[in-house]
């Protein structure tokens, strides 16, 4: 069989069970019989190896020269072969230096199927974890830990708004004569409107709860349709005359300050942010991923080193009523199997992070601890960092909260079309970091399991904010944070068309992360 082509390699590679590096692949393509040098290559192979690396390929294929030339004892023979291949300033690691990679060596086209040249420095790279709380899981559902984890979440979100008001406890304010100016931090208890078309948002401390009242007319009546149960706010205002609630003056978000300024790398590298591949799916979509997976190896792709998938990697099962009508794959073991063929199409030499989403094999409730040991143990192909959802990832000091979000439709069903919708889901994790938390609402849609401390709270702002779950492409930037929803590797479900979500399916946003700009590429 001809294995010029890298993507015919990578595939050959895949189909036995192992991962490839890029530049393994690059020198594969280079060389004058790359079928022979893989097989040579396979069976030199130590057995625990899962990926293959340019030293393995450089040692088979010096292995067989050596071979042909004792066979073949005319000197001239064996390299005057090499010539045959389209691309001869591939690196076979004495034709020329490895160490810049810039590319301006090779042709510059921009198609699919150029191998890629370079060679990757892994000392340069800096990956570090925060939030994970694999393992750390210590609730017991009882109704102490849910004021535990409310406390907290007050506490924390609450240190965050303190400082800009002079406020008072629930129970100060409620001995305070009528016409005082007051002050409260608090969570959200309750929001209605009053029969004249105001509105009282009944706030909550440690001590108790207050009503405070939003005039119809005053600025801040615009807010209160984006205000969501337990989620924190101050508030500012004067009593009424008989100091039974509170008009309100002015209303705080924990927020991101407008002055955030995010780091960025010291080198050009990018990262790849994706989700929901639900893998296991009849309609999961396999050519888009086996483009997306073979773009990974070309020379447009080299500088992407970084691979962060935001959940729902497998189809799962029993996730939604009628899900088994739609399953290719009915065994969830068979499913994450069949995942981790799947990452072993992409390149080896890229560091992959993933969090569960609420189609994965692990609790639904929130925080979602990473995979089980036997999980890890099927998807060990490539090595991928198993985090808690959510967990901040940091990329050579480019901080990526990665959360799968299954908040947003929640937030989506609850603000005004105009402040968050499916169509533009940046807009909706634009509230989740105005309001500091990844997953305000306890009690709807979400499921919350109590910690001891609130691990959806938002309390470094990221530099980075990175979701899936509704799978439509979306991003932008609230007060200089990027939020990126990364859509999907599914196409439509019955359930999604009869409720008319037209999913992006089939997209990698690719984020430079020494300018966090971003650029989408198309594989479907
Ligand atoms: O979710 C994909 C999107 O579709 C997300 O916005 C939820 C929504 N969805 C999909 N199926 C259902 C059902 N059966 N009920 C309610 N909402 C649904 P994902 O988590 O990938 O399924
Ligand atoms: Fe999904
Ligand atoms: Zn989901």
């Amino acid at each position: 069989m001809p294995l010029e082509d890298h993507a015919r390699i990578v595939s050959e590679l895949t189909s036995r069970g192992y991962n490839a590096e890029r530049e393994a692949v690059t020198q594969l393509a280079a060389t004058d019989q790359p079928a022979a040098v893989l097989e040579f290559l396979l069976e030199d192979l130590p057995a625990d190896a899962l990926v293959v690396r340019s030293a393995h390929v450089e040692s088979a294929r010096s292995a067989l020269e050596t071979d042909a030339a004792a066979a073949n004892p005319d000197p001239a023979a064996p390299d005057s072969a090499a010539q045959t291949d389209s691309t001869p300033s591939v690196s076979t690691g004495t034709t020329q230096p490895t160490a810049s990679g810039s590319g301006a060596e090779t042709p510059v086209e921009t198609e699919g199927s150029q191998p890629i040249e370079r060679s990757v420095d892994h000392d340069l790279r800096d990956l570090e974890i925060a939030g994970d709380m694999t393992g750390q899981s210590t609730g017991t559902g009882e109704y102490s830990d849910f004021v535990t984890v409310f406390r907290d979440r007050l506490e924390r979100l609450g240190s965050k708004l303190r400082g800009r008001i002079n406020h008072r406890p629930a129970t100060a304010i409620q001995s305070m004569p009528g016409g005082s100016e007051v002050a409260m931090v608090g969570l959200v208890n309750d929001v209605r409107s009053t029969a004249s078309g105001h509105w009282l948002v009944e706030l909550e401390d440690a001590t108790g709860t207050f009503p405070w009242l939003v005039m119809k007319d005053r600025e801040y009546a615009d807010l209160v349709n984006e205000l969501l149960c337990d989620e924190a706010l101050a508030m500012e205002g004067t009593l009424s005359d008989d100091a039974g609630i509170a008009f309100v003056d002015s209303m705080y978000f924990p927020d991101v300050p407008r002055t955030h300024e995010p780091s960025t790398a010291d080198r050009h590298v990018q990262a790849a942010l994706i989700s929901d591949v639900h893998v296991g799916s009849d309609e999961f979509m396999a050519d888009a991923w086996n483009d997306f997976a073979d773009w990974l190896h070309t020379e447009q792709a080299k500088h992407v080193e970084y691979l962060l998938l935001a959940g729902d990697m497998v189809e799962g099962v029993g996730v939604y009523p009628d899900q088994d009508d739609e399953l290719e794959i009915i065994d969830i073991y068979e499913q994450y199997e069949a995942f981790n063929e799947r990452l072993k199409q992409v390149p080896g030499d890229l560091d992959i992070v993933m969090i569960p989403g609420n189609h994965d094999a692990v609790r639904l409730a929130e925080p979602q601890p990473g995979f089980d040991e036997r999980l890890r143990g099927i998807m060990s192909a490539h090595d991928p960092q198993i985090v808690s959802n959510p967990s901040t990832v940091t990329l050579e000091g480019v901080s990526v909260l990665m959360y799968h979000g299954v908040s947003l439709d929640e937030v989506i069903a609850e603000l005004p079309e105009e402040k968050a919708n499916y169509d533009e889901p940046h807009k909706a994790m634009y509230q989740l970091l105005k309001k500091r938390h990844v997953a305000p609402q306890f009690g709807g849609h979400t499921r919350l399991a109590p910690e001891e401390k609130d691990y959806l709270v938002i309390d470094e702002v990221p530099d980075i904010f990175h979701t899936g779950h509704v799978h439509k492409l979306g991003f932008g930037k609230y007060h200089n944070v990027l939020a990126i929803n990364s859509g999907c590797w599914q196409s439509q479900t019955d359930f999604q068309k009869s409720v008319n979500i037209d999913p992006d399916a089939g997209f990698a946003p690719i984020v430079d992360l020494d300018t966090l700009d971003v650029t989408v590429q198309k594989f479907s």
